[in-house]
């Protein structure tokens, strides 16, 4: 009789699984299949009272990954929203919020900016640095975690989110704050699994209520998007799409061609500086087209 659940934590070619009695089992999977990511839906059977094997992984609405040249590393399945930290203090990289942004638009996933350490006097120069997302219709939300976890709640609730930024930003004060005993129960499980060692390099889902839920990704200082390209990178550039297709020529990259739609737009202040900046690095590394998305 086999069970479902969800995939909570991967350790190495281990994964717990939470039934919908909320009892984990700890699995490993038939055969050679090992790209099972955190939040995917399975079906498992039971070896014994702990322990079982996942037999089927249901498909999944989203994924997300990140890759670099050599290698492709899933970050978590089915998650319906990435919500990017940043704090004023250390500083925050915009690189790397747009390519968060760019795997939430190619991914299929919203996206919403959490602004951090509101304590700190640096806020208010971050959160103006911030509004050019803001003006693009994003999400953003400045926040103490410290203090007060509130003004986040309802953008969490009937989503499954992902939590993403650079360590050192709050990631895991806020999923401390919203789920108490989240550093215990990693604790427990890195016991029963020998492997501490993983506690902090994987991803790990919490529920926080019946259509609720949040993932506690490792702080990443790069987000590698070598499975995209540069046509995926231009489209998940919102602020890009009525240009395109305009330039002068066909296969235009956007980067130093003549005649290109998107730089004539940035120039008439339709698109900011920054962001087609960004876009042009990103872009220089993204030298084949996209494969086809997985799932
Ligand atoms: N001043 C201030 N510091 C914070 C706040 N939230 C988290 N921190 C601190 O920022 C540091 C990094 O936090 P952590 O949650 O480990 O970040 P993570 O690497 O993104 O998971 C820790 O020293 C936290 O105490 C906040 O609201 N205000
Ligand atoms: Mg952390
Ligand atoms: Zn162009």
């Amino acid at each position: 009789m086999p069970l479902e659940g969800q995939v909570v934590a991967s350790f190495g070619r281990r994964y717990l699984v939470e039934l919908a009695d909320a009892t984990i089992l700890e699995c490993v999977t038939r055969g050679r299949r090992h790209d099972v990511a955190c939040g995917d839906r399975v079906r498992a059977s039971r070896s014994d009272a702990r322990q079982g094997v996942i037999e089927e992984i249901a498909p999944r609405s989203t994924l997300l990954y990140r890759s670099d040249a050599h290698r492709e590393k899933i970050v978590c399945a089915n998650a319906t929203q990435i919500a990017i930290v940043a704090a004023a203090v250390p500083a925050f990289s915009h690189d790397l919020i747009n390519r968060c942004l760019i795997a939430a638009e190619h991914g299929g996933m919203s996206a919403l900016l959490v602004l951090n350490k509101s304590d700190l006097p640096q806020t208010a120069a971050a959160r103006a640095s911030l509004q050019e997302y803001t003006d693009l219709g994003y999400r953003l939300v400045t926040l103490c975690a410290k203090r007060d976890l509130r003004p986040l709640l309802p953008h969490l609730e009937a989503r499954a989110s992902v939590l993403v930024g650079q360590s050192g930003m709050g990631k895991s004060t806020i999923v401390n704050r919203l789920v108490p005993d989240a550093a215990a129960r990693v604790a427990e499980i890195s016991t029963a699994l020998n492997s501490g060692r993983h506690t902090t390099t994987h991803a790990r889902l919490y529920r926080l209520g019946a259509t609720s839920s949040i993932i506690d990704s490792p702080g990443m200082q790069a987000f590698g998007l070598h499975h995209l390209g540069w046509q995926d990178a231009a489209q998940a550039f919102l602020e890009f799409r009525p240009w395109l297709g305009h330039c002068r020529f066909r296969d235009c990259r956007h980067l130093v061609e003549p005649g290109c739609a998107v730089e004539e737009a940035q120039r008439a202040g339709k698109i900011t500086a920054g962001r087609l900046a960004s876009y042009r690095r990103l872009a220089g590394e993204l030298t084949h087209r996209g494969k086809t998305r997985r799932r």
